[in-house]
């Protein structure tokens, strides 16, 4: 696949719609990827995605990435504190943007930190699904 960059959610993502409504909205995960989709669509892109609450899994697929154009991940709380998360994505030489639902830095305080925004390219925050899109945006 030519144009094929990957979405990686992680841990409790796939409960959007049901978690915290009031922080992730009312839409679920698979409305999230029919948005990506048609966007992806109109400008030529294919999108694989994938979910996993393990971390292990996480690490596994950013390598699987590594020739793919890219990377969107939400890694969930691991964004906060996982080296081996950060350390999978400086091993692929894949440009990676690391996206978040919710606007982190006017939450707790552990969410101030990401260990994995060195190693990426860009961080986008506090635009609800509108986030992803704007990372796919950013590899045009
Ligand atoms: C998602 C999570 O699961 C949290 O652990 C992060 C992020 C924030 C989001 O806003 O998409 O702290």
């Amino acid at each position: 696949m030519m144009n094929n960059y990957y979405v990686l959610n992680g841990p409790n993502l796939n409960r959007l719609g049901k978690r915290e409504p009031g922080i992730y909205g009312n839409e679920t995960l698979e409305t999230l990827e029919m948005r990506l989709n048609d966007l992806a669509q109109k400008h030529g892109m294919t999108l694989t995605f994938k979910q996993s609450n393990h971390e292990g899994d996480l690490i596994d697929w950013i390598h699987e990435a590594e020739n793919s154009k890219g990377i969107i991940i939400n890694p969930g709380a691991f964004t906060h504190y996982s080296y081996a998360i950060r350390d999978a994505i400086a091993s692929v030489d894949v440009p990676v943007v690391e996206v978040h639902m919710s606007n982190v830095h006017k939450r707790e305080s552990f969410r101030h930190q990401s260990v994995i925004s060195p190693v990426s390219e860009g961080q986008i925050v506090g635009f609800g699904m509108k986030s992803y899109e704007l990372a796919l945006m950013s590899f045009l």
